[in-house]
């Protein structure tokens, strides 16, 4: 469970190297080393003496392997404890083809480093105490961050401050249960009696509400680093996957008068607001009795129940059809649903009339596919109102921590009020630290840093 027990089923006193830069050809690549050997190996790669290698100093020269030059470059180390690991670390510049990163981790290897495994940098660095786990959280949202809100939020949390506010409920969480726990060892029955419950409850029950408060937050915090989903819904030929296109800028997906051309779903991701956006072209919802297109139409109604928002698409000049209703769209945990009337450049088709319930669009028109994308960025600003500062949760991990935390100090609260022996407080005030410890990494099980950690990519 602690952070000791951890260190060593991998081999931490292992030099480590991976490429710190994605695997394409360009002009530099970065490879980097970690761990008591660094110095030495990364002399052999420079060829020069490791006490050639000061810390922070870049050294231009060939780089080299064990068979021969491998490229030329620089070479920069950072010693332990001033490096990103908090061990000794060298990086090699070298030029970014895949060949020289690989010969260059393969010279690592030669000269006594292992392969990193996904997100040992940052493991190594959470060990070393250099970033707590809900910072080493943040700097994987930062990596994979493709909108401004993201990185934005991935930045407030490297920064600590989700980090200091657990800190700063944690802190006095410890005085009372130093205090219960004296009570319940050292004390007369005068003692205990002594203690003012009402007023421990009331201190309590505020550091609930701000962990309540930090829960209901989750979302929006969910919303601001990993994106929506946006998916688009209707009967066939409504024109959803000509304003998909629209609201892409490009033709990823199929158009053509010929009902039921969807089958499979399309997505493709953009920026609206600041945010990030999946959008998710489906399948016609009707009757058929095509297998394949029926099934495409079950994934339409999953993609629908999956999404953050749902755009609801009618042939307004077209025969009434039966409406397809997307799943859940009245339910206070569904997609929200925006509703528009497609088709509105044509006129009603014979013996029918224009239907008029919705907002009239065409896709075929940049100014409403426009109109569209602002709906959108409201109604996303609705949804993450909520978030006006930076103190948001951005895992479902931390807000059922948080969330237990709280259930853990409410249950305290009760048996206080109840005149029930110390013993019940104390052990829901300790199961509440130990909740909070696990969000920042002070105790954490190691399934949960696994999965944590697994999420990173080699090298980082
Ligand atoms: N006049 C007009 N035609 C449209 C409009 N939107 C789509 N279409 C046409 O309607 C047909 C079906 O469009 P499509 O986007 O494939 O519909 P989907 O089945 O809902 O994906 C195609 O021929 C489109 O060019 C529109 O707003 N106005
Ligand atoms: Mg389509």
């Amino acid at each position: 469970m602690s952070a000791a027990g951890i260190i060593d089923s991998d081999g931490r006193h292992d030099t480590i190297v991976a490429p710190a830069t994605a695997q394409a050809p360009a002009g530099v690549a970065v490879v980097r080393l970690s761990g008591p050997r660094a110095l030495q190996i990364g002399a052999k790669i420079g060829d020069r003496d490791s006490h050639d290698l000061s810390h922070g100093q870049m050294r231009f020269g060939h780089l080299h392997g064990a068979d021969g030059p491998i490229d030329e470059g620089y070479v920069v180390a950072f010693h332990a404890p001033r490096s990103f690991t908090t061990e000794h670390v060298v990086e090699i510049h070298c030029h970014g083809a895949t060949a020289v990163v690989r010969a260059i981790c393969d010279a690592a290897v030669h000269w006594g480093a292992r392969p990193a495994k996904a997100g040992e940098f940052t493991r190594r660095a959470w060990l070393g105490g250099r970033l707590d786990l809900v910072q080493a959280e943040a700097l994987l949202d930062l990596i994979s961050a493709d909108s401004d809100r993201a990185r934005q939020q991935a930045l407030a949390h490297l920064d600590g401050r989700l980090s200091s506010e657990l800190g700063s409920i944690r802190t006095p969480l410890l005085s009372v249960l130093a205090d219960l726990e004296a009570r319940l060892d050292f004390a007369t029955e005068q003692d205990v009696d002594d203690l003012n419950r009402d007023q421990l409850c009331a201190d309590l029950s505020s550091l609930v509400d701000r962990l309540q408060h930090l829960v209901q937050s989750a979302e929006a915090g969910r919303l601001r680093v990993h994106g929506l989903r946006v998916a688009l819904y209707g009967a066939p030929n409504a024109g959803k996957s000509t304003l998909f296109n629209g609201l892409v800028g490009s033709d990823r997906a199929l158009v053509h008068d010929q009902p039921g051309t969807t089958r499979d779903h399309v997505e493709a991701n953009s920026v609206v607001d600041g945010f990030g956006v999946t959008w998710v072209d489906t399948a016609g919802i009707r009757e058929t009795q095509q297998e394949v297109e029926a099934a495409g139409i079950e994934r339409a109604r999953q993609a629908a129940i999956a999404s953050d928002i749902v755009i609801w698409l009618t042939d307004r000049s077209g025969p009434m059809p039966e409406m397809p209703t997307p799943p859940g769209w009245q339910s206070d945990s569904g997609p929200v649903v925006l509703a528009y009337g497609s088709h509105a450049d044509r006129s009603a088709a014979p013996g029918t009339h224009l239907h008029h319930q919705w907002p009239a669009i065409s896709a075929l028109e940049a100014t409403d596919v426009e109109r569209i994308r602002q709906d959108i960025a409201s109604a996303i600003r609705k949804k993450t109102q909520a978030m006006g500062d930076a103190l948001v949760l951005t895992r479902a991990r931390q807000a059922r921590s948080l969330a237990m935390a709280a259930e853990h100090l409410e249950r305290a609260c009760q048996a206080l009020a109840a005149q029930m022996s110390l013993e019940l407080p104390s052990a829901d005030v300790r199961d509440a630290i130990d909740q909070l410890d696990e969000v920042t990494g002070r105790v954490v099980p190691d399934d949960v840093l696994e999965v944590i950690f697994s999420q990173f990519c080699i090298g980082k």
